[in-house]
């Protein structure tokens, strides 16, 4: 690999399989499955394939939170898809998610079973299922899909780009982790503004944009996500650390950043959840 000063693209961009990135082993530029494996079924309805990164942690805190709202009908088998490994790109994950990133989700409740992708649409998938955490008036709803899909498309910016150069890169680059450390600040900073006279991001209601939005930015100001609190001065935004702090401390968001966590302490990990007892 060239050096960051030195590097002129080629006509045509070539594959280089050894490219030294954390990731080189798994990250491909082609779809699909890369081998026949099937995955487990369990008896509950909702069958999760996932892995406690920020966009599986959404999943595992909305269902932790249907729970304890006494939604009996939210239980759910959590099985591990361990991505370092590239179990993603095995046959049956790619039948229910052809884009090969966790999480996915089988509802089984329904004839024939719904599949799921995309950590957003399952999200809303739950919430219009069970009637909770999201609202039904259509302009508060409207608010809580801008604020879910700002979400969507921002975070992007805060692992693809800003994590990836500033955490996982081989080498530090100083113009991707300038242009991204800005954007990350800015969508803090959009946050941080909001949060300013609300309680929660869509105003008084805790619901599926909060849910999605602490999983990433929440985590970035609370847990030094990618070692980088210093870095980004995350204190400073100082609504965000306070709503963020008030979400991590209830009950269904610290049972659901458990599940299917494979790093940190190993009293905290649960790989897979199929009952309530499982998370101890
Ligand atoms: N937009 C997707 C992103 C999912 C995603 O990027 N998942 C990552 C883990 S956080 C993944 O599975 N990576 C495996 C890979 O890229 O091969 C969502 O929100 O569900």
């Amino acid at each position: 690999m060239a050096d960051a000063s030195s590097y002129t693209p080629p006509k045509v961009w070539q594959w280089d399989k050894e490219n030294g990135g954390k990731w080189a082993s798994t990250n491909r530029p082609i779809a699909g499955a890369t081998h026949e494996q099937e995955l487990p079924v369990g008896k509950h309805p909702h069958q999760l394939y996932s892995l406690a990164t920020p966009n599986g942690v959404k999943v595992t805190v909305l269902l932790e939170e249907l729970l304890a709202l006494g939604k009996t009908d939210a239980e759910y088998d959590a099985w591990l898809i361990r991505i370092g490994k590239g179990e993603q790109f095995g046959s049956g994950f790619v039948a229910i998610n052809p884009n090969s990133k966790i999480p996915a989700m089988l509802d089984q409740s329904t004839s024939p079973p719904t599949r799921v992708f995309e950590s957003g649409a399952i999200l809303l998938y739950l919430a219009e299922k069970f009637d909770a955490f999201v609202p039904k008036e259509p302009s508060a709803r409207a608010e809580c899909m801008s604020w879910l899909f700002w979400q969507m498309g921002s975070a992007p910016y805060l692992g693809g780009g800003f994590g990836h150069f500033y955490h996982y890169a081989p080498y530090p680059m100083e113009y991707p982790i300038d242009r991204f450390a800005m954007e990350v600040k800015r969508q803090l900073d959009v946050l941080d503004r909001n949060l300013s006279d609300r309680h929660y991001l869509c105003g008084d209601e805790y619901n599926i944009a909060d849910i999605a939005t602490y999983a990433w930015y929440g985590n970035l100001v609370l847990n030094n996500q990618y070692e980088a609190a210093e870095f980004l001065d995350v204190a400073s935004y100082t609504n965000v650390v306070r709503w963020a702090t008030e979400i991590q401390e209830r009950p269904a968001v610290q049972r659901g950043r458990r599940v299917n966590k494979t790093s940190g302490p190993e009293e905290l990990q649960v790989h897979e959840r199929h009952d309530a007892s499982d998370i101890s």
